[in-house]
């Protein structure tokens, strides 16, 4: 069992905050560094220093064995979407805290490794504290461009290029000069390669309360496989303070998007890959006040957790 005492989970912190080893939340830094540090294709070198300080943060709570199989989470891709890196680490928190006491999240980690990514867009995020709170792609040099920075979700190699992402640099939705070119992106597609074996891909963006599935690329429908477990999961976060999460294809439900995540890892053989758009419905965006941070946190968590449940039981 490992948990922190002081960290603040119900508010908004730096990337300092979240990576610094302070003494106050020590046990909770190195429950992540520590087992992290274990096997990690991910840790290239040419990674700028915030990417790899936070990277140091992908947890592997892993009770044993080499391949068991996997299930990845990541939040913060888009930097302004505060509430998803809040979250996610409050949910590392509680994952941590629990094993050994709940049954649910005991029988999951006996069974599969969980990786936890909660700032997947640190240099982003970094700006989003120090110039431009409503920043979302990554500080990428663009060469020939007075603009900066890739939408890391249309960077993915899944329709790259197609409807829903951008050729100009300047836009928010640009996808980059080819897929993969952003490091924050070819690590995640890296490590989850050489890996292998992994059987849920999970992504928190925010707002809109979606449970989205592929395709994003185009408009047609995978096979209609896991319908039933999205809308349990839609129900498990409903159950908690009533929280509506509309379930469809990302097409469908939000807009035609090329080179998104959840598409490139279902069609590598991902079958449970989902992306959640987490609170709130618009009155504050991307702006959503701190003491959102903990419901939003424990109502997502059901919906996972019953994915995850799912993926292990079946
Ligand atoms: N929404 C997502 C975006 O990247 C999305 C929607 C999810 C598109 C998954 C493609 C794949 O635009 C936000 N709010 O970022
Ligand atoms: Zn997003």
């Amino acid at each position: 069992q490992r948990s922190t005492s002081t960290f603040d989970f119900g508010a908004y912190h730096t990337l300092d905050d979240v990576s610094t080893s302070g003494e106050e939340y020590s046990d909770f830094f190195w429950s992540f560094c520590m087992l992290s540090s274990v096997q990690h294709p991910i840790l290239a070198s040419k990674m700028s220093l915030q990417l790899f300080l936070t990277l140091c943060l992908v947890s592997q709570f892993s009770t044993g064995g080499s391949s068991r199989p996997a299930i990845w989470l990541d939040a913060g891709i888009h930097s302004r979407e505060w509430v998803t890196q809040a979250s996610a680490l409050w949910i590392a928190n509680k994952i941590a805290s629990d094993y050994g006491t709940d049954e649910s999240i005991t029988s999951l980690l006996d069974k599969m490794d969980l990786f936890l990514l909660p700032v997947a867009n640190p240099d982003g995020f970094v700006y989003t504290h120090t110039s431009n709170r409503m920043w979302r792609k990554t500080r990428s040099k663009i060469p020939g461009s007075i603009c900066v920075g890739v939408d890391p979700n249309r960077n993915w190699d899944a329709g790259f290029g197609g409807p829903g992402a951008s050729n100009n640099p300047c836009s928010e939705s640009y996808h980059g000069p080819s897929a993969n070119s952003e490091v924050e992106v070819k690590s995640v597609v890296d490590f989850i390669k050489n890996r292998g074996n992994f059987k849920a891909f999970l992504t928190l963006h925010s707002y809109s309360q979606l449970l989205m599935y592929p395709y994003g690329y185009k408009c047609t429908r995978p096979d209609d496989y896991a319908e039933l477990v999205r809308q349990a999961a839609a129900s498990s976060i409903r159950s908690l303070y009533g929280t509506t999460f509309q379930v469809g294809t990302i097409c469908k439900t939000i807009y035609q998007a090329s080179g998104g995540s959840i598409d490139w890892s279902y069609d590598n053989g991902i079958k449970y890959s989902f992306a959640f758009e987490l609170r709130d419905t618009g009155r504050y965006g991307f702006l959503l006040p701190a003491n959102q941070i903990l419901p939003a946190a424990k109502e997502t968590w059901l919906g996972l957790k019953k994915i995850m449940e799912h993926v292990r039981d079946k």
